[in-house]
Parts: C-alpha cells; sequence; structure tokens
C-alpha cells in the first residue's frame, strides 16, 4: 500500500539532498569554540611540521642544531630591524621563510576548519517543498508533515551541512515517522484478555467496512480460541442484520438481533447479557454507519455507549479517502473518544498516507488493516514493517 508512496519519498528525497548540496552556503562560524577545537588539534601534526622545518633548515646549514636552527629563522623572520648581514644566508632565508602564502594557508586551514556549509530557514523551505508536495499527493496530513518539516529543520537549518547530506535526511525521517505511528501501541489479545466478556463497539461512517471487520475480527479471534457473539445493532440501514447474520452463519458464532428500527442500544444490552451467562470472551457490537453531524444517530451511539461500557471503542475508517478519514476520526474521537482505529481497504490504497497521519492526528492507536475482503485479510498494524514498506 505504499508503494506510490514510497517511490515519491525516494524522488523527493534524492532531490532534496542533492539541492540541500548544492545550495548549501559556506559560511565562517567565528566564535570561541573552534578556535578552541582548533587548539585541540592533534600534537602530533605541530610536532611534525615542526621537523619538517627543521628538516629544510638543516639541508641548507646541517651544522646547526635543529633548536638553534629555528631560533636563528625566528630572528631573521624580523622585519628589518636586523639587516640581514651575509649574502650567503639571504635566498636561503627566503625560500625557507614563511612566506606570506604559507601564514595564509595557515589562517587558510584555520578557516576550514571554522567554515561550515549550512542552509538558511528560508533555503530550507525552498527545497522542503517538493518533498511537501510528495507527502500531500499521498495523503499525508498536514498536521504531520508539519512535524516531519519541523524535525528536518532541527537537524538542518543553521547546522554544518553533514557529509551524507541523504543519509542525515533519511535518518531524521525515519525517527519522526516512527514516532509518529508508534503511537501507543496496544497490545490487542493481551488487552482483550484481560476481563470477559470484553466489550468492543466499532463505529464510523456508511460504508467504511465496519461489518466486514467484524468478520474479520470474529475470524482472527476463533484461530487465538476464543468464544465470540455479534450483536446487530444495526437496526437503521435495510438488510444491515441480514448481511451480519451471514457472516455468522458462516463463521459458526452466536448473533444477537432484534427487529429493524429497534433501539440499537438494548440489542447491544442482550448481547453483553449473553455473554455473561454464557461466558463468551468477546462481545463485537456492529454499529450503523453515520456521520458526526447525524445528531440522532449520534444520541443512539452514546447510548449504545453509556448502556454496554465499551472496554474498546474503534473508529473504522476507510484509508483510501486519506484526509477525509483522518478528519471523521477527529470528530468520532471528539464525540466517543475512540480507544483506536481500523483501518480498511488498506489493499487498494496506492498512497499509503493515512496511516501516517491518523494516529498523529487522534493520538489513538491503529489497530488493524483491512487488506481484502476474505475473512483472513486482517492484519495487526505494525509500525516497523510500515516504515520498511516505505525504504526508511
Ligand atoms: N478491498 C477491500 N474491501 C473491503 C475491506 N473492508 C470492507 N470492504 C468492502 O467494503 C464494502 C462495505 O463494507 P461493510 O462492511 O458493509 O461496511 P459498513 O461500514 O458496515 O457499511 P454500513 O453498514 O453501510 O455503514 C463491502 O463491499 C466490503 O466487502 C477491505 O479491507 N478491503
Ligand atoms: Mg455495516
Amino acid at each position: 500500500m505504499f508503494g506510490k508512496l514510497k517511490e515519491k519519498l525516494k524522488s523527493a528525497l534524492s532531490i532534496f539532498s542533492r539541492k540541500a548540496e548544492e545550495e548549501a552556503q559556506e559560511k565562517v562560524i567565528l566564535p570561541e569554540k573552534p578556535l578552541e577545537e582548533k587548539k585541540e588539534s592533534p600534537p602530533q601534526k605541530v610536532i611534525e611540521k615542526k621537523k619538517e622545518k627543521v628538516k629544510e633548515i638543516h639541508n641548507v646549514k646541517p651544522e646547526v642544531p635543529p633548536k638553534q636552527a629555528l631560533l636563528e629563522k625566528k630572528e631573521k623572520q624580523k622585519p628589518a630591524e636586523k639587516p640581514i648581514t651575509t649574502e650567503k644566508v639571504i635566498p636561503t632565508i627566503k625560500s625557507e621563510s614563511p612566506p606570506p602564502s604559507e601564514k595564509k594557508s595557515f589562517f587558510g586551514k584555520l578557516k576550514e576548519a571554522i567554515t561550515t556549509r549550512t542552509i538558511s530557514a528560508e533555503k530550507f523551505n525552498d527545497l522542503f517543498w517538493e518533498l511537501e508536495v510528495a507527502l500531500l499527493e499521498n495523503n499525508v496530513s498536514v498536521a504531520v508533515i508539519e512535524k516531519i518539516k519541523d524535525d528536518l529543520k532541527q537537524e538542518l537549518v543553521e547546522k554544518p551541512l553533514p557529509r551524507d547530506v541523504e543519509t542525515k535526511i533519511r535518518e531524521t525521517l525515519h525517527r519522526t515517522l516512527q514516532e509518529i505511528v508508534s503511537f501507543e501501541k496496544i497490545d490487542f489479545m493481551q488487552t482483550i484478555s484481560s476481563k470477559k466478556p470484553f466489550i468492543i463497539a466499532f463505529f464510523g461512517i456508511n460504508g467504511s467496512g465496519k461489518t466486514t471487520s467484524i468478520a474479520k475480527l470474529a475470524y482472527y479471534l476463533q484461530q487465538k480460541k476464543m468464544s465470540i457473539v455479534l450483536a446487530a445493532c444495526d437496526t437503521f440501514r435495510a438488510a444491515a442484520i441480514q448481511q451480519l447474520e451471514e457472516h455468522a452463519d458462516k463463521l459458526g458464532v452466536k448473533m444477537i438481533k432484534h427487529e429493524y428500527g429497534s433501539d440499537a442500544a438494548a440489542v447491544a444490552f442482550d448481547a453483553v447479557k449473553y455473554a455473561e451467562k454464557n461466558k463468551i470472551d468477546v462481545v463485537l457490537i456492529d454499529t450503523a454507519g453515520r456521520l458526526h453531524s447525524n445528531t440522532n444517530l449520534m444520541a443512539e451511539l452514546e447510548k449504545i455507549i453509556r448502556v454496554t461500557k465499551p472496554h474498546l471503542k474503534i473508529f473504522v475508517g476507510e484509508s483510501i479517502t486519506g484526509n477525509d478519514c483522518i478528519e471523521q476520526a477527529r470528530q468520532f474521537n471528539e464525540l466517543v473518544d475512540l480507544d483506536g482505529c481500523i483501518l480498511t481497504k488498506a489493499d487498494v490504497d496506492e498512497k499509503g498516507g493515512a496511516p501516517l497521519s491518523i494516529a498523529y492526528t487522534i493520538k489513538k492507536p491503529i489497530l488493524f488493516l483491512g487488506v481484502g475482503q476474505k475473512y483472513g485479510d486482517l492484519q495487526e498494524f505494525q509500525p516497523e514493517l510500515v516504515l520498511k514498506q516505505l525504504g526508511l
């Protein structure tokens, strides 16, 4: 599902890195620190240099002991106060005394040590644009893009540009995304084993994949040897009860239902009572699709929650709708304080921005990804896998 984003990221990152290298400005930093660092340069180098000088002097006047030769040289470097007396020495001194160029090279080297290539905040914003567009095009939310931008800025702006810019950028992006997708991970099996019956309610807009995800989760739990009861609380949409019933029959699990148009909270209540009486491990509550703006249905949802006190309230959203899905999750979260989410249709989502953004937006974890229409097409969400699939 991250194929397209991975490709875009790869090219945007290499363009970003190349441009950063090209556009970086030479900057001389002159505070005390670099000068101190210079002082700390390996004494061996100084010794070597001195040795070389001594050697040169030796070549000219082998009989002079090195120390004396150096002193003599120093003396001769002093401007004309002491007239040069022997003609023989003059050319030697000329060639061996540090000529202006050598003096320059010393300062040149010092400058090199404290000269560094940096990117200004303004330049960074220009360079980031390409990456920003790639992320936006792939459904990454604005908030996540801002976080990526801030973290990269922190590492790159007005800082010495590292030798391998691309690696630095990749490392920073990896760290940021890891932080984003790993938001408060829940050990699902451990959590649902903590109570009996464990009650989970599912919400979301119409057609987001609630009923299918419930059937997949029932199958998943059956594989883990858990017993399940389904609550057909979508008494609103025609054929919704039959749809869940078909799954219940296929999977061989009990389903509690009432008439169409009846009180959804009463169905949920009965399902919990049935689970308590029959020592069922998990109650899965299917609800009607609704928009957060539908006051009646939202009131009904609040009633289901009040009556059954679910241990997990899960938002089911379609990954392919990207920012719309994130916005819905945010609105549902405000109204019913979600515990996590399931992102469906990840198998047809080529962009992959929603899984990167949703947990960061609602500060609740992604528990599962729906990756197809078969019962087995439910994957536990693994943040590490996302980063791997993004090539980071
Ligand atoms: N490709 C794919 N299709 C899915 C996935 N999950 C659900 N679907 C399909 O999405 C459609 C809607 O799924 P439902 O489970 O009925 O959605 P719902 O949220 O219960 O819908 P309402 O009850 O009408 O609100 C069905 O055709 C499902 O087969 C998925 O992970 N991948
Ligand atoms: Mg449904």
